[in-house]
C-alpha cells in the first residue's frame, strides 16, 4: 500500500499543492455564523476557526494510523512515518519526507472501494466541496441529492428507493422481506396468518374460510355462520359449528336434501296398524271403520255401533230392534201361523189336543244371534237344553233345516243338552236360519215328540 502511494506521489504533488492553496484561500474571517465543513464559528473571534477533528472525533483514524489536524481537515498518517520531518508545502523536494496524501485531497469525492480505503487511506474533508450525496447549489450551499428521483441509486429492481439526507436506502415494500439482497415475497400462509384457508400472492395474501364460516372483519379469522337465521329447514333447525342440522316434527322424516321434512306414510309400515283401514295424513295417520262401526278409543279398533241402544235405528215401536256386528235389524212382532198359537213373544205352540198338530213340532222358539264373518272354526256358538224332562225319556238333538252348506253340526254334550258347532267359516254378510230340533223319545209309553228352535244367525260383513 505504501509502495503504491510512493509510486504516484510525483504526479499528484501538484494537485496536493493546489488543494493546500485552496484551503488557505478559504480560511477567511467568518462573516456569519455558518462555516464550511471543517470549521466552527467562534463568537469571540467572530470568525470560523478550524475544528481539530483529531481531538473531537472518536477514532478518526483506524488501525496503525495517526491523525494529523489540518486547517479545515485532517490527515491519517502511518505512525511509522509520523516521526519524520513534516514538510507540508513548498518547492517539491526530490524526496518527500512523508508519504503523499494527495489522494485524500482529491477534488471530487469519488466513493472509494471500502476494501481499498481501509485501513490506510488518508481521509480529508474539504470545505470547498459538498459531501458525498450532496450537490453544490449556485449560492454555494450543499443540497441533498435525491438519488431516487434522479435514478442514481443502486437498489435492485425488487427494492424501493427511499431518499435520505446525504444518501438513500433500499428497502422492501410491505409483504416482502430482504433475503440475499433480494426482496422476496413473504409466504404468509406458512406462518399461519389465516385461521382457515390461505392463499399466498406476491406481496400479500388472502384468507378465506371453509364452507359454513365467514371471514371476520379482521380478514384473518373465521366465524361460524348461523345458517338457521335464513330458515333453511322445513321444521326445526340447529346451528352447529361450521354447519347446521334440520329436524322434523313427529310424523315427518328428513328428506335426502337434509332440509325438507316429508310426511311419514305410517300406513305403509304395517297392515295391522288399523283394524279396518289406514288413512295417511300429513304428520299423522288415522284409522277409519266401515259403516255401522266407530273407531274405538284406542284409535285403531272398530267397535260396532249399537243402533238399538243409541236409538239410531229405523225400527217402529211395534218392532224389536236387534243389534249385530256392523248393523242391526228390526224384528217384526211374532206371528204364529195356525195351527200354532202364540204362547209368548218368541214362542209358538201347537197344542197336542189339536189333531192338526199331529206330526208337527210341539213348540217353535224363535232366537236370534250374530256371528262374525270368518270366525275361526270349530266354534261352539249356541247351546240348547231340554227344559222338561220326562222319566224314562231321552233326547236327540239335530239340525232339521237350514244347514245346506254344512257349516254347522250338533254335538250332544249330555243326556239333555247339545251344542251347535260352527265347523266351516261363513263369509258375511249373510242371514242364516237354522231349525234346531230336539226330539223326545220315551219308548216306555211309546212317545215321540219334538220341539224346534228357529235360530236366525246374522253373519257380519267384517271379521269384527
Ligand atoms: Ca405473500
Ligand atoms: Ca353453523
Ligand atoms: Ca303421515
Ligand atoms: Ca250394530
Amino acid at each position: 500500500m505504501l509502495f503504491e502511494i510512493r509510486g504516484f506521489r510525483f504526479c499528484s504533488s501538484a494537485r496536493m499543492l493546489a488543494a493546500l492553496l485552496f484551503i488557505l484561500l478559504c480560511v477567511q474571517p467568518g462573516h456569519g455564523q455558518t462555516c464550511t465543513e471543517g470549521f466552527a464559528y467562534d463568537r469571540r473571534a467572530r470568525q470560523c476557526i478550524d475544528v481539530d477533528e483529531c481531538r473531537t472525533l472518536p477514532d478518526v483514524c483506524r488501525g496503525d494510523m495517526r491523525c494529523v489536524n489540518q486547517n479545515g481537515g485532517y490527515l491519517c498518517i502511518p505512525r511509522s512515518l509520523y516521526n519524520q520531518p513534516y514538510r507540508p508545502a513548498g518547492p517539491l523536494p526530490p524526496e518527500p519526507a512523508y508519504p503523499d496524501s494527495s489522494v485524500g485531497f482529491s477534488d471530487t469525492f469519488v466513493p472509494a472501494d471500502p476494501r481499498s480505503v481501509e485501513p490506510s487511506y488518508p481521509r480529508v474533508r474539504s470545505t470547498a466541496q459538498c459531501l458525498l450525496g450532496y450537490t453544490a447549489a449556485e449560492d454555494g450551499s450543499c443540497n441533498d441529492i435525491d438519488e431516487c428521483e434522479t435514478n442514481s441509486h443502486h437498489c435492485n429492481p425488487t427494492q424501493v428507493c427511499i431518499n435520505t439526507l446525504g444518501g438513500y436506502t433500499c428497502s422492501c415494500t410491505e409483504g416482502y422481506w430482504l433475503i440475499g439482497g433480494q426482496c422476496q415475497d413473504i409466504d404468509e400462509c406458512r406462518y399461519g396468518y389465516c385461521q382457515q384457508l390461505c392463499a399466498n400472492v406476491p406481496g400479500s395474501y388472502s384468507c378465506s374460510c371453509n364452507p359454513g364460516f365467514i371471514l371476520n372483519p379482521d380478514s384473518r379469522t373465521c366465524q361460524d355462520v348461523d345458517e338457521c337465521e335464513d330458515e333453511p329447514c322445513s321444521h326445526g333447525c340447529f346451528n352447529t359449528y361450521g354447519s347446521f342440522m334440520c329436524n322434523c316434527d313427529e310424523g315427518f322424516e328428513l328428506a335426502s336434501d337434509g332440509t325438507t321434512c316429508i310426511d311419514l306414510d305410517e300406513c305403509s309400515f304395517s297392515e295391522f296398524l288399523c283394524q279396518h283401514r289406514c288413512v295417511n295424513t300429513p304428520g299423522s295417520f288415522s284409522c277409519i271403520c266401515p259403516p255401522g262401526y266407530y273407531v274405538y278409543e284406542d284409535g285403531r279398533s272398530c267397535e260396532d255401533s249399537n243402533e238399538c241402544d243409541t236409538g239410531n235405528n229405523t225400527c217402529t215401536t211395534a218392532q224389536v230392534c236387534f243389534n249385530f256386528q256392523g248393523g242391526y235389524t228390526c224384528l217384526d212382532p211374532l206371528q204364529c201361523h195356525p195351527p200354532y198359537i202364540e204362547v209368548s213373544d218368541n214362542q209358538c205352540m201347537c197344542s197336542a189336543e189339536n189333531p192338526a198338530c199331529r206330526d208337527k213340532p210341539f213348540t217353535i222358539l224363535y232366537r236370534h244371534m250374530d256371528l262374525s264373518s270368518g270366525r275361526s272354526v270349530p266354534a261352539d256358538i249356541f247351546q240348547m237344553q231340554a227344559t222338561t224332562r220326562y222319566p224314562g225319556a231321552f233326547y236327540i238333538f239335530q239340525i232339521k233345516s237350514g244347514n245346506d252348506g254344512r257349516e254347522f253340526y250338533m254335538r250332544q254334550t249330555s243326556n239333555v243338552s247339545a251344542t251347535l258347532v260352527l265347523s266351516r267359516p261363513i263369509k258375511g254378510p249373510k242371514e242364516v236360519v237354522l231349525d234346531l230340533e230336539m226330539v223326545t223319545v220315551n219308548n216306555v209309553i211309546n212317545f215321540r215328540g219334538s220341539s224346534i228352535i228357529r235360530l236366525t244367525i246374522f253373519v257380519s260383513e267384517h271379521p269384527f
